[in-house]
């Protein structure tokens, strides 16, 4: 299944006039206030977001899962999927492989199909967080911060793997997410678990090519429930600030305790230029890895006003940053759900980029809170959405991305080829 170029041309056609009448109106809007759109316009057709490849099926729970059919059976149909996203928005020009779910049996083979689609590879992630078939020693008990040193030395051995297999793809980061901790207080040394965790980094560390990065995932709690080894930010950007500046803090945003201030995460993580980048998703109770801006669409857009400002202070653009989503779940067609996902993080950036920010700081200068608040939240109830179609229009995508998928009958499409029963490989 592939979508042509005609077909997102003809769709557009048809939804063109009723577009332009609200860009028209958009623009207006914005230039009263001294905003040009076709800059925002252009900072969103550039913002990439990687699609993960373990997103592309339905996932499922500890109490089951629903096929929903046409699922990729192969790294190549994850990529695949992929491209059909892109073709789509042009805004998830690249896939996030994980080994060993996605070994690439031949790089070339696949590194040409997913060019041919305009895609690249973004970070690898390891997997030290469940026992694969064959393997010598188990992660029960932990990975890079077990007790037992051939435990940790086949942990690492795998990173280093991985960091292979990404090199021969072109991608340029590690990502690393442990599952490691404890269930029960008394089972692990908090002090040991760290400096275990660390040595084994340091030596993942060492096998970084020159222009790699690792990027250190933290999550608060899951798949142990008493204690995480990189339970938050702070342990994550002390072990980054401990390996060197190729370490770099990933943010999950499923993987905070209730009501943390993320935002204000994220502004320290790039005061000190140690974020990485993010993985997106939405929550309501602990990792959900609900669509995003599903549930706190205004967290979301705060998280955007910070990440703007930092951006600006680096002098990076987005570019600059990991971007990628993090989420699956159990009733909605999974590529449905990534085009949702990508265009809910276009309209929180969008949204952060018509922030007056002069008037704010104004206000913050002049402690007028009234106003610090009203400017963040006119930013945020403007309708940005033609700003977000026309950046994806600009670049050959569609305006209308999910009314496309629905057109095409892609989904039916990618049962009849695929089989009705498909099972993905990953979580
Ligand atoms: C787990 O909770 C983390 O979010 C990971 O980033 C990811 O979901 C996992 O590594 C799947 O590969
Ligand atoms: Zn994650
Ligand atoms: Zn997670
Ligand atoms: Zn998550």
């Amino acid at each position: 299944m592939k979508i042509e170029q005609y077909q997102i041309d003809q769709h557009n056609d048809s939804l063109l006039s009723r577009h332009n009448r609200q860009l028209l109106f958009t623009n207006e809007q914005l230039g009263e206030q001294g905003i040009h759109a076709q800059e925002v316009i252009n900072e969103l057709a550039a913002f990439q977001v990687a699609i993960p490849s373990w997103a592309l099926g339905t996932g499922g729970t500890r109490f089951g899962r629903f096929s929903g059919g046409g699922e990729p059976r192969s790294l190549e149909e994850k990529v695949e999927d992929v491209g059909l996203l892109h073709a789509l928005n042009r805004s998830s020009g690249s896939i996030s492989l994980h080994i060993p779910w996605d070994i690439p049996e031949q790089a070339n083979s696949i590194i040409s199909l997913a060019s041919s689609l305009n895609l690249k590879f973004d970070a690898v992630n390891s997997n030290t967080f469940q026992d694969q078939k064959n393997q010598e020693q188990s992660y029960k008990f932990g990975s890079l911060s077990h007790v037992d040193p051939k435990v940790r030395k086949q942990a690492v051995e795998h990173n280093i793997e991985v960091i292979k297999y990404g090199k021969d793809l072109g991608s340029k980061a590690l990502s690393i997410w442990l599952s490691d901790g404890s269930c029960f207080p008394g089972q692990s040394s908090f002090v040991k678990s760290f400096q275990y965790t660390l040595e084994s980094l340091q030596e993942i560390y060492a096998a970084l090519p020159d222009d790699w990065k690792v990027f250190v995932e933290y999550k608060a709690y899951e798949p142990n429930f008493y204690s995480t080894v990189i339970q938050d930010w702070g342990s994550s950007l002390l072990f980054c600030q401990k390996l060197g500046p190729k370490a770099d803090v990933l943010v999950d945003l499923g993987h905070h305790l209730p009501n943390a201030n993320i935002e204000q995460i994220v502004a320290t993580l790039m005061m000190e230029g140690r974020l990485a980048g993010f993985h997106f998703n939405d929550s309501k109770y602990g990792d959900d890895d609900l669509t995003v801006g599903s549930i706190r669409p205004y967290m979301l857009f705060l998280i955007f006003v910070e990440l703007v400002d930092g951006m600006k202070r680096a002098g990076k653009g987005s570019d600059g940053y990991a971007w990628m989503i993090d989420a699956s779940h159990n009733v909605k067609d999974p590529l449905e759900d990534l085009l949702q996902s990508v265009e809910a993080i276009l309209l929180a950036y969008a949204q952060a980029l018509i922030v007056d920010r002069k008037k704010l700081e104004q206000a913050r200068n002049e402690n007028d809170v009234v106003l610090a608040q009203q400017i963040l939240q006119n930013a945020f109830r403007t309708d940005v959405r033609p700003l977000v179609r026309e950046s994806m229009r600009m670049n050959g995508g569609s305006i209308d991305p999910i009314g496309l998928f629905r057109n095409l009958n892609v989904r039916s499409e990618l049962m009849n080829e695929r089989g009705k029963l498909t099972v993905a490989t990953g979580l």
